[in-house]
């Protein structure tokens, strides 16, 4: 029997924001005394986490002295290092400043634009301090309440023009920096801007230094939505542009509950983890989410340690689900195939052309094919929920 203690392979993250979360909402404060980042890691390295994430401003308050910066991170990084915890990845807060009400890079004042990316670079200047090899994007508040107040073309313009200049500055500053895109629908924002990863891996190949740019999808965002965020996950992994994913969890149709790893749909996660796993993703495994607010920080420990565990135990399932004869039989059944046809439709040939127009393909009688996927889903439940 598996102990489903957290493996370092899968690089399970917390950001500072999300084990560090006070429980404030729209209705009502804090309810947890703020800890420090120190405290974080020593929470993290007790949980047995792989590495923590930060915003610019999770870690260095927006007014801190160049003095006060500099101890902030000297002792962040011996929190690291005392709790065996790396840094992979970082961002910037372009979202809880008014300055940014109505968006950093999209925002309609070049001011603003350019404080954005000035911000963003001294933010790369810190997460690079501190190890990180990922740089998240997430547009918080990069959207619009009515679309009379920002031309939508313009803002996919601005945006692009804020992410080619970054790139060029962590090529020139060699930063080594990935850049991971994350998309929202809303919330903050009544619409945000690329609203769901397949908008990001449009604008990729549209950018000055595509290799350098993939992905972060987070699962209660398309979820939120009402979408598949298993194939979202999909389509990224291959055009090998998942760079880090966000894992949490979230009814659909609902505010954004940030709920702990497989919580809620477990189905879901469960095909997530496989798809993961079956397909090699080995980037950081991050949870962005947090305890619920009824929670103090004992029992925010559970909230880490379980999102870890249920990874590790829906990894376990998907191992179970590949390895189970009858499940694996069925599959094969499912995919028929056959090779003379597949040769003919690989690729396009005017001869290729004329013999599949000959070919006698009957869909009465294709459609006999049977497709036993009432067996083959209650197998999946049946694995999934313990009995087999
Ligand atoms: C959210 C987002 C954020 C981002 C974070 C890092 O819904 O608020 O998921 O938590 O992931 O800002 O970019
Ligand atoms: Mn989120
Ligand atoms: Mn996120």
């Amino acid at each position: 029997m598996a102990n489903f203690e957290p493996d370092p392979k899968l690089k399970f993250t917390f950001g500072l924001w999300t084990v560090g979360n006070i429980g404030r909402d729209p209705f009502g404060g804090p309810v947890r005394e703020s800890i420090s980042p120190v405290e974080v890691c020593n929470l993290l390295g007790e949980v047995g986490a792989y590495g923590v994430n930060f915003h610019d401003n999770d870690l260095v308050p927006i007014d801190a002295s160049q003095a006060e910066r500099d101890r902030i991170v000297r002792d962040f990084k011996k929190a690291m290092r005392v709790n065996g915890l790396v840094a992979p990845m970082a961002t910037t807060n372009l979202f809880s400043e008014p300055v940014f009400r109505d968006g950093a890079f999209t925002s309609n004042n070049a001011r603003i634009r350019a404080y954005a990316i000035q911000k963003t670079m001294r933010a790369m200047d810190l997460g690079a301090e501190c190890g990180a090899k990922i740089y998240v994007f997430w547009g918080g508040r990069e959207g619009t309440e009515s679309d009379a107040t920002k031309d939508p073309i313009e803002s996919i313009k601005r945006f692009r023009e804020a992410i080619n200049f970054l790139c060029e500055y962590s090529l020139k500053q060699r930063y080594g920096y990935r850049f991971a895109f994350e998309a929202k629908p809303n919330e903050p924002r009544g619409h945000m801007y690329f609203a769901v990863t397949g908008s990001y891996l449009a604008l990729i190949p549209t950018l000055d230094h595509p290799d350098m740019c993939g992905v972060n999808p987070e699962f209660a965002h398309e979820t939120m939505a009402g979408l598949n965020f298993v194939h979202h996950v999909a389509q990224a992994l291959e055009l090998k542009k998942l760079f880090h994913v966000d894992l949490n969890d979230q009814e659909m149709g609902r505010y954004d509950q940030d709920f702990r790893f497989a919580s809620v749909n477990f189905k879901s996660a469960f095909f997530l983890v496989k798809l993961l796993e079956d397909y090699g993703y080995n980037g950081p495994r991050h949870f962005d989410s947090h305890a619920y607010r009824q929670s103090n920080y004992a029992d925010v420990k559970n909230f880490a340690a379980g999102s870890m565990r249920n990874y590790m135990i829906l990894r376990e399932k998907a191992r179970r689900w590949n390895a189970d004869k009858q499940i694996q039989s069925l599959l094969k059944q499912i995919n028929v195939e056959d090779a003379g046809l597949s040769k003919l439709t690989k690729k396009f040939s005017p001869a290729n052309a004329k013999k599949l127009l000959a070919e006698p393909l009957n869909y009465k009688k294709l459609a006999q094919a049977p497709l036993l996927y009432e067996k083959l889903d209650q197998l999946t439940n049946e694995v999934l929920l313990g009995i087999r």
